[in-house]
């Protein structure tokens, strides 16, 4: 592979909120038309008759300076208007749409009952934002996470944000991943010789990740990807830095360690990145890890992590496509 001359493009699969703001870091650092962005849609669901797709918007907003930064999802300056007379109206208000956000959703949503793809919507918002990235959802099926807990089995945002993540989870499956197909785009771009680096963002690998890899297709493509496919760790010192991760790895008996990360991806990564405060754990994982700052804080620490991947990514190179050409890497 000629990975130092034609080698510019990366890949990213990501989540919402903690994926985007390394998506961000990966697009500001790599500058325009050389990042890809695969997203998860497993936690869209139609509701007051709309199309809501959380982790594309996120990243949309993120890549396009929209992104409200303290909640991490919606937009900024956003006003709440509609919302309050939903509620004056007596209507469902527990998942909060804001009145610039809710454009979003009307105008996909339109576009979906027209016949066209979510991912031709997301192609042209991404350009309407002024994004020079693609911004790939993982499908344009409806493939759905339903999450089975002790309250019985819960669409995803009905167990993340009406449940606000407290039933205890049991199982978590994707409805409907098997009737669906990856990107051609994305197939493509992992066959060819373009990508430098294919990076897994440290969203959460069971909500977040998962349903991108349950796409038939989407799995076996990366396992035997030419480019070194790393992954960042969502765990920092036995906790998640944001949202259930560890709650859900108690629950579905893992340990909450970069080894159960490490070994959730055995198949598919030929590094991890894990936060400085674990260097020690470098020594008993099986795959090669660099330990640096992976707490992103502000618009600085994106870009350093997102080097730093680069950087780590570009040693893998030489050993990546010959140890995974026989399956797997260990
Ligand atoms: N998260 C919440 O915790 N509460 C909400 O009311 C909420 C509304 C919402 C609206 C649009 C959107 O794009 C995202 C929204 N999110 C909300 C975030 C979302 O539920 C999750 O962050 C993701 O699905 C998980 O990645």
């Amino acid at each position: 592979m000629s990975a130092h001359t034609s080698a510019d493009q990366v890949l990213a699969l990501c989540g919402g909120i903690g994926g985007a703001k390394l998506a961000l870091g990966l697009y500001r650092v790599l500058g325009p038309g050389r990042l890809t962005v695969l997203v998860n849609t497993g936690d869209d669901f139609e509701h007051l008759g709309l199309a809501i797709s959380p982790d594309l918007d996120t990243v949309l907003y993120t890549l396009g300076g929209l992104a409200d930064p303290e909640r991490g999802w919606g937009r900024a300056q956003e006003t709440w208007q509609c919302m309050e007379a939903l509620r004056q109206l007596g209507g469902e208000t527990w998942f909060q749409l804001g009145d610039r956000d809710l454009a979003m959703h009307v105008e996909r949503s339109g576009w979906l009952r027209r016949g066209q793809t979510l991912s031709a919507f997301a192609a042209r918002a991404a350009r309407q934002f002024g994004i020079d990235a693609h911004i790939l959802p993982m499908t344009d099926a409806p493939v759905r996470t339903i999450v089975e807990t002790d309250e019985g089995a819960l669409p995803f945002q009905h167990y993340f944000v009406r449940r606000r993540c407290e039933p205890v989870v049991r199982a978590i499956r994707f409805a409907r991943a098997a009737e669906a197909a990856a990107p051609q785009s994305f197939i493509d771009l992992v066959a060819g010789d373009s990508l430098r680096a294919i990076v897994i963002c440290p969203s959460n690998p069971y909500l977040s990740v998962d349903p991108i890899l349950a796409v038939p297709g989407i799995a076996a493509a990366l396992a035997t990807a030419r480019a070194p496919v790393v992954a960042v760790s969502p765990i920092i010192g036995g906790q998640a830095v944001k949202g259930p991760t560890a709650k859900i790895m108690v629950e579905l008996g893992l340990a909450v360690t970069n080894e159960s990360i490490a070994g959730h991806y055995r198949s598919l990564i030929d590094g991890l990145v894990v936060d400085e405060a674990d260097g020690a754990d470098a020594a008993r994982l099986d795959v090669p890890t660099l330990a640096v700052p992976t707490l992103m804080r502000d618009l600085a620490d994106r870009e350093r992590l997102a080097g730093d991947i680069l950087a780590f990514a570009a040693t893998l190179v030489q050993s990546s496509a010959p140890m995974r050409a026989g399956g797997r890497r260990r």
